[in-house]
């Protein structure tokens, strides 16, 4: 089985990927299984399979223990942490092709707690990686792009696992901001010039040296640009899952 956990910052679309992705697999001949990390999910775009909502009441949390919506938060993936071979023996049980897995909205809960981690070991059964959803809106600027990349990159360094970069909604996005962002990712040049115009001095050296290590990092990891939407880019991420498994490229039946 493979375990693909689908993280991204509030909103990045993780949700609707793990819907949208989860249905192509099937037409496409796959077995899937969906599950929700999310404890303070209200409606999901899917049915999971498996479902933390059933191990943890989040509302009653915040209610029993006098926590706001934030500490619940963070003592309900304590709970979850807690009870994972629960989830774990329900993942082997089921058995699929492919578990997507889709964590909580608030990235930080999952991708920096030690519990997130417990939670993605235990929820890897072969093979696993992450994609991680980048809201273009976050990453219209030279400042944001380069904030989203760092962000991805405490992410791998925190999970160690290989780690796919996906551009979310570019269906909702105009052409030319994607030409940009293209642009950022494929030539070193194209984002120095553009950060230094928008700096100087000392900045502007520091700036330099981010748009360098931007460029590395964005060299690192494989980036792709989708829509759960209209499914555009879809096949091409679900080629580089297989590629960056180690798999062959004519595995789907
Ligand atoms: N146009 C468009 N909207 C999307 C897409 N994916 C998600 N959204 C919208 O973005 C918002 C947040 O999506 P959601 O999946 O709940 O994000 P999550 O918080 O990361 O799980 C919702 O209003 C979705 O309908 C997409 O591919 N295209
Ligand atoms: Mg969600």
């Amino acid at each position: 089985m493979r375990s693909i956990f689908v993280v991204g910052t509030a909103g990045s679309g993780k949700s609707t990927f793990t819907a949208s992705f989860s249905e192509w697999l099937k037409d496409n001949e796959q077995t899937v299984i969906t599950v929700n990390l999310d404890p303070a999910a209200i409606a999901l775009p899917y049915e999971p399979d498996i479902d933390v909502r059933e191990i943890v009441d989040y509302e009653r949390i915040m209610a029993t223990r006098g926590l706001g919506p934030n500490a619940a938060l963070v003592a309900s993936v304590r709970e979850i942490a807690k009870n994972i071979d629960f989830l774990s023996v329900q993942l082997r049980d089921l058995d699929a092709d492919y578990a997507i897995i889709d964590t909580p909205g608030q990235l930080e809960l999952f991708a920096f707690r030690k519990e997130g981690k417990i939670i993605a070991k235990e929820l890897s059964i072969d093979r696993s990686l992450l994609i991680y959803l980048v809201d273009p809106m976050l990453a219209l600027t030279t400042r944001n792009f380069a904030s989203t990349l760092f962000l991805a990159t405490s992410i791998y360094l925190s999970f160690s696992l290989p780690t796919i970069l996906a551009i979310s909604k570019i269906d909702a996005v105009p052409k030319k901001y994607l030409k940009r962002i293209s642009r950022w990712i494929s030539s070193e040049e194209a984002f120095e010039v553009e950060v230094e115009n928008i700096s100087h001095g000392v900045q502007m050296l520091i700036t330099r040296e981010v748009a360098r290590l931007v460029y590395e990092i964005g060299q690192s990891f494989p980036c792709l640009m989708v829509s759960a939407k209209t499914l555009q880019g879809i096949n091409e991420l679900h080629m580089t899952i297989t590629r960056t498994l180690g798999e062959g490229e004519d595995e789907l039946r």
